[in-house]
């Protein structure tokens, strides 16, 4: 095999193509590295064993490459203070200093192994005071990442990957990127895939447990959602909705019409989203087994008889998803479950999980893929299986943008799924984890990922999945934190208590309802981000050193893009939390009051509330909460103006849906004269879709009463945004689409 272990592959799972701007680093066969970036020189001086990384004259990064026969082990070593992010949902504190992880896809048991997660993410970010270096290391075997703090006060940490290649030649590749982080995430996704462009639905609520065991109560869950006048998108099936868990089948009995209970639900507004495990039962007769054992599609043992496993539907098969021809099979396998109005794909048990209720090693498993060892490939399998899933979807569903939700992964998933953080803990602690996860996956390309909300399991080991004890509190807060997640989903064990947000009584419902109605209003702004993920691999939810490079790392704070910043409540019992706003102006989001920033103010933290802002200078675009995300961005939508010195803002209108779509986007500018008076200007960019709205509306604070629109005087009608949960009164004004001037008028006795 040459240096690249995916040049025998038609598609590569990793790669997309290799930008001209990227610094690829090769060890050649004399043991010399190779870059091939103008603006990079990497060198490797094989008798120090020393290797450096120089960046436009500026030294960024030096690092040890050692060579060990039996375990390689390759170390980067930072500089005094550096920070590294990144490597996707590993767990812990924020920033990944003085941890161990391992890389490899496992079923952490409910997050029961120290340092194991699902998905593997060997790719990191080092934080040097404001400056950036992505480091990406291409090597698909498990590892072992260390990241030793620094031994005195001058040295710095070391990351250190340890390959776990079993005696097999390794080989890898180094990239490295530069620059702001949307420079790096721009590059790195170039690189290994743009995340894939989402239909408007998915950015709604989902709600899922494991599981509705019939169709009846599923449409009584989604008639529910509907007279407790809550949004909702989609439900999950989760396993039981199978015949005996054999994939792409319903049960005769509890899901009996699968296409009439989709109709139903359609009529109310309401997809579904299936359960795909990887393993294929073995049952004569049985067609997905059927075809698989004619095709020889089957992972193989060294003896090469398919190899066997043991999971939900108990004996089972696993397709070899690294062969193009498996791939192809497998798409197209989802027709059923498309054909009977399933709308999105949830890849479950993909890490793979080969034996339940047995501790194995599934390196030791004697398990064979037609590219390689399992060794090599089992931290791509699910990604391979995704991009059989997307095909699937490009057959049976060709218009359609595929939703697919997976629970293992690699670097390059963000092409076909959005990745879920697995059975995370109904604890304040998993609360947490929750936005770290989250914001370090985010730093690795993945930026349409979230967390179980309110937990999933009670606790780690088998145990975890009998779930008593209600935390109205903790189901409260996660909530509000989830409805500024990019993925928001509530999802629970299989002897839990029920989760839905009525489940905790009025008052949790109340709350519930309020920030996910919030949630849709904000789509117009979310799914622009969503859009803009696809486009450039920016994060959705970032750290505030995202935005803000030389302001002050706090990590119990985020921003939803660059407009809003968010200060949850993250500690049970937690009544003020103080909120540290980086430079600019900021208005609270509930009441338009505005902060200075470049300081600290405290807050009081009443049940339902938490501190969320706008930064000043944002035209930020808002719609009606309908009951879904489709119906709500195609009802009225207002564009809301926080005034600065200079104001900008972007909206985007598209069908939502569909591959193709054509896009309509305006871009907003304003400034504020020195008398106060505000000038926008509404510029179209592209104009090739077709509207769903006729108007929008404007929104001023309250001392801009009157608006002048090619000479013409309009008052503004006054508006109290109590119906939206915000105390907060604006000046609405009606516009049309077209490109236009306006100006505002500053009253100053309001
Ligand atoms: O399919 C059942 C569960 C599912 O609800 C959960 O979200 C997955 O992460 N699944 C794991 C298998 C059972 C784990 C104990």
């Amino acid at each position: 095999m040459g240096l690249n272990p995916f040049e025998n592959f038609p598609s590569s799972p990793i790669l997309t193509d290799l930008p001209a701007e990227t610094a690829s680093i090769h060890r050649d066969e004399q043991g010399m590295l190779r870059s091939r970036k103008k603006n990079y020189i990497f060198r490797y001086d094989p008798p120090t064993r020393i290797f450096k990384l120089t960046m436009l004259n500026e030294e960024v990064l030096s690092g040890q490459l050692r060579w060990v026969d039996t375990a390689p082990e390759i170390s980067f070593n930072l500089a005094a203070r550096d920070r590294v992010f990144g490597l996707g949902e590993a767990t812990g504190q924020p920033d990944r200093n003085d941890q161990s992880f391992r890389i490899m896809n496992l079923d952490t048991l409910l997050f029961s192994i120290p340092g194991s997660s699902y998905a593997s993410f060997p790719f990191f970010i080092v934080k040097r005071q404001n400056t950036f270096t992505g480091i990406f290391f291409l090597c698909t075997f498990p590892l072992r990442a260390r990241i030793d703090s620094a031994t005195d006060e001058t040295s710095g940490p070391a990351v250190r990957f340890q390959v776990e290649n079993g005696g097999e030649e390794f080989l890898y590749d180094v990239f490295a990127f530069s620059g702001s982080l949307a420079r790096i995430l721009d590059e790195y996704t170039r690189l290994t895939g743009r995340p894939a462009l989402l239909p408007a639905w998915s950015l709604g609520f989902h709600q899922s447990r494991w599981s509705y065991k019939t169709k009846e109560k599923v449409l009584e869950i989604a008639r529910r959602f509907r007279s407790a006048d809550l949004p909702l998108d989609a439900i999950h099936l989760d396993i039981h909705y199978m015949d005996s868990y054999k994939v792409f089948t319903f049960h005769p009995r509890h899901f009996a019409a699968p296409e009439e209970m989709h109709r139903t639900l359609q009529a109310q507004g309401v997809r579904t989203v299936a359960i795909i495990d990887p393993g294929v039962k073995i049952e004569d007769g049985y067609k997905t087994y059927e075809q698989g054992k004619v095709g020889g599609y089957y992972c193989l043992t060294a003896e090469d008889s398919a190899y066997n496993g043991r999971v939900w539907p108990g004996p089972v098969v696993f397709p070899d998803f690294t062969r193009p021809e498996v791939r192809h099979w497998w798409g197209d396998a989802h027709q059923d479950v498309f054909e009977a109005g399933v709308s999105g794909i949830w890849n479950d048990m993909n890490d793979p999980v080969l034996w339940m209720n047995k501790t194995y090693d599934p390196l030791a498993e004697d398990i064979q893929h037609a590219a390689g060892s399992h060794r090599r490939f089992r931290n791509l399998y699910a990604n391979f299986q995704a991009e059989g899933t997307a095909l699937g979807y490009e057959k049976h569903r060709s218009a359609e943008r595929p939703f697919i939700l997976t629970r293992s992964a690699f670097c390059g998933i963000q092409k076909h799924a959005a990745v879920w953080t697995g059975d995370n803990h109904s604890t304040w602690e998993h609360l947490r984890e929750n936005l770290h996860m989250v914001i370090n996956l985010g730093l690795s390309g993945v930026p349409f990922c979230g967390a179980d909300v309110g937990g999933f399991a009670s606790g780690p080991g088998a145990r975890g999945v009998l779930k008593i004890f209600k935390n109205k509190e903790l189901f409260a807060r996660w909530i509000q934190l989830g409805s500024l997640m990019p993925f928001f989903r509530v999802h629970t064990a299989l002897l839990s208590y029920s989760q839905e947000p009525w489940s905790f009584g009025e008052e949790v419902l109340a709350i519930a309802r309020k920030h996910m109605k919030r949630r849709y209003r904000l789509l117009p702004y979310i799914y622009r981000l969503a859009r803009e993920s696809h486009e450039s691999g920016a994060p959705m939810v970032r750290p505030l050193f995202y935005e803000f490079p030389d302001w002050d790392h706090s990590d119990d704070q985020f921003m939803l893009g660059s407009s809003l910043l968010a200060a949850p409540v993250l500690y049970p019992g937690q009544t003020r939390r103080p909120v540290h706003l980086p430079p600019g102006d900021w208005y609270e989001y509930e009441t338009g009051m505005l902060y200075s920033g470049n300081s600290q103010h405290e807050f009081d933290l009443k049940a339902g509330y938490y501190p969320l802002f706008v930064r000043a200078g944002t035209i930020l675009p808002v719609c009606a909460a309908e009951r879904n995300a489709e119906e709500s961005l195609k009802a009225g939508w207002a564009l809301e103006i926080y005034p600065a010195d200079t104001m900008n803002g972007f909206f985007l209108f598209d069908d939502l849906k569909t591959r193709s779509s054509a896009t309509f986007s305006q871009e907003l500018e304003g400034t504020r004269l020195h008398n106060g008076d505000l000038r926008l200007r509404v510029k179209n960019r592209t104009k090739d879709a077709e509207l769903p709205l006729q108007e929008r509306t404007l929104r001023l604070p309250a001392m801009y009463r009157t608006m002048i629109d090619k000479g013409q005087r309009q008052d503004g009608e006054s508006l109290h945004l109590i119906r939206e949960d915000r105390n907060i009164e604006m000046q609405s004004f009606k516009v049309g689409m077209d490109e236009a001037e306006w100006e505002f008028p500053y009253t100053s006795n309001w």
